[in-house]
């Protein structure tokens, strides 16, 4: 049996990386087999295609240039981990995939969604997640979370209007998919977001 594709996004802050570890326990405790991994990254070049761009450059990074890179880094990920991982009937869980390129470098940076859709169908085929979470968030309590974090990299100095623009453009992507995703509010305690996420969970598995 073929396996599925579950991604979860949201703005800064949003609590995705905190909240994945809780769907893997859950989906584990159900005996799915779980590949747990995240973009940009999941692999080991995919890796050094993440530092190099949440890394300060002194001549920054043209918009085309990051939009590539995030699709570079898709592609591996895609050959190395995710359709392997969906072939042997594992359960990919994602932190961030396309849809973050959609909000960060097309509502954050002004690129359009055609061009994303351009390369979107060039990279990826015809595979898109089967379930997309997400977390959603006021940008402000979002910043303040990961302010708490340390040194903020590239996407973490942007502006509260970029974050907003993120924010706006996930909010309507979920909108106008509503088989795909589902809204959490992320602003609640984690417990109170974690039963919430297992219960949506637990429905599409009963639906699926
Ligand atoms: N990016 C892009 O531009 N285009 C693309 O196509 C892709 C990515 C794929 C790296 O992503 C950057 O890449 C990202 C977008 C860009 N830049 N930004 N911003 P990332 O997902 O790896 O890194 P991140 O976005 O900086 O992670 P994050 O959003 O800051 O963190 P998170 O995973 O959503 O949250 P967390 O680590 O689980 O929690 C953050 C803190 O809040 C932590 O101290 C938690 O304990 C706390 N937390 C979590 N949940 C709660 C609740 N509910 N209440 C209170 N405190 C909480």
């Amino acid at each position: 049996m073929a396996g599925r594709f579950i991604t979860i996004e949201g703005s800064e802050g949003a609590g995705k990386t905190t909240q994945l570890a809780f769907m893997r326990d859950f989906l584990e405790r159900a005996a799915y087999p779980v590949t747990l991994t995240r973009e940009p990254g999941g692999t080991v070049l995919g890796e050094k295609l993440r530092a190099l761009l949440l890394a300060q450059h002194d001549d920054g990074i043209a918009l085309t240039t990051e939009t590539l890179l995030m699709f570079a880094a898709r592609a591996e990920h895609l050959a190395q981990v995710i359709r392997p991982a969906l072939a042997a009937g594992r359960w990919v869980l994602c932190d961030r995939f396309t849809d973050a390129t959609y909000a960060y470098q097309g509502g954050g940076r002004g690129l359009s969604g055609a061009q994303i859709a351009l390369l979107e169908n060039w990279v990826q085929g015809d595979l898109r997640p089967d379930l997309t979470l997400l977390l959603d968030v006021p940008v402000e309590i979002g910043l303040a979370r990961a302010g708490r974090r340390g040194a903020a990299d590239r996407f973490e100095q942007e502006t509260v209007d970029f974050f907003e623009r993120v924010r706006a453009t996930y909010l309507d992507r979920a909108q106008q998919q509503p088989e795909r995703y589902r809204i959490v509010d992320a602003a609640r305690p984690v417990g109170v977001v974690r039963a919430d996420v297992e219960n949506l969970l637990a429905q599409w598995l009963e639906r699926d």
